[in-house]
């Protein structure tokens, strides 16, 4: 761990989340998953939006972005395009990410650009003080929805896979090490990868659904999860209403850099074929 503490801006420390917040331990998972990997801290770019978790990048000591509200992959598929060497890591909540974000989202699976995106979801905005998300569960309270959130929530894992993102999981502030484990593998894969991070905000979440401490949102968030491969051989009661944990798709697909100077690459050189042609024309009008 010594040696990931260079990973990290000590001088922007302490941190300013609240106390028992879970985004220092989702933090903490990624660092420990870029630090097994060995990563050149020179090529490693980290971007994100706003809200709570969007200040995570503040305190990494790579090259980092903090931008507009559920832009940070807009401007990161702006980096990666221009510099296509760097790895890329956008960290985002679940309302940056599926609300206000939500077409970025989307479209960055199709393209299935190299981006890594850690969805750092507790189910609700808590930088603004618990307005209820695209990802707070029906029937739960915030404070713009005093009576219970009558709306669905997206199921992330889901509405990624059918985006087209490549590789999909997901783990939460309780499962630490099986966090970390998952994003490794996610910064491993050419294509975008999506790691839901499920994170507990006792100061809103907590206090306003009565979940009571840290602690026990860890245990509540604990029990709505099922690890995704045991889920498969349990009943289907069992796993209904719960979230599954680990990998969640896998497949391989044309990146979008890739495809992209492929296509830009045609153009130049028919380009260079028809200049040639016109040169050539010139040259024998003389
Ligand atoms: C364009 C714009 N709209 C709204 C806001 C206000 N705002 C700031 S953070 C935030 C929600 C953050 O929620 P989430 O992404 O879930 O992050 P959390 O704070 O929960 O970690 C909102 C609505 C803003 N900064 N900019
Ligand atoms: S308000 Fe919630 S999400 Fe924001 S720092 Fe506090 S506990 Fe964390
Ligand atoms: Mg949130």
């Amino acid at each position: 761990m010594s040696d990931n503490l260079t990973y990290f801006r000590q001088n922007r420390l302490p941190h300013i989340w609240c106390p028992g917040c879970g985004h220092g331990t989702i933090t903490g998972a990624l660092v420990r998953a870029i630090g097994r990997l060995g990563l050149d801290k020179n090529k490693v770019v980290v971007v994100s939006g706003i809200g709570c978790s969007s200040r995570a990048p503040g305190y990494l000591d790579f090259d980092t972005l903090h931008t507009a509200h559920g832009r940070a992959l807009a401007f990161a598929t702006g980096i990666k395009l221009s510099r296509p060497d760097l790895k890329v890591i956008v960290m985002t909540g679940d309302g940056d990410c599926t609300a206000i974000g939500g077409n970025h989202f989307i479209h960055a699976a199709r393209r299935n650009i190299d981006i890594t995106t850690i969805v750092m979801n507790n189910n609700i905005y808590g930088m603004t003080s618990g307005q209820y998300s695209p990802m707070t569960p029906k029937g739960m309270l915030g404070t713009t929805a005093p009576y219970g959130n009558v709306e669905r929530s997206f199921d992330l894992g889901k509405l990624a896979i059918a985006s087209g993102a490549t590789y999909v999981a997901r783990a939460t502030a309780y499962h630490a090490t099986l966090l970390s484990e998952l994003i490794e593998k996610a910064l491993l894969n050419k294509g975008f990868s999506v790691v839901e991070a499920v994170s507990q905000c006792p100061t809103y979440m907590g206090r306003k659904n009565k979940i009571g401490s840290a602690v026990d949102m860890l245990e509540w968030i604990k029990g709505r999860t099922v690890n995704a491969k045991a889920a498969a051989a349990l009943p289907p009661d069992k796993v209904q209403g719960k979230l599954l944990i680990g990998e969640l798709h896998k497949s391989s697909q044309p990146e979008y850099c890739d495809e992209y100077f492929k296509a830009t690459a045609k153009v130049r050189r028919a380009w260079k074929n028809i200049d040639g042609g016109l040169r050539g024309c010139e040259q024998n009008s003389d």
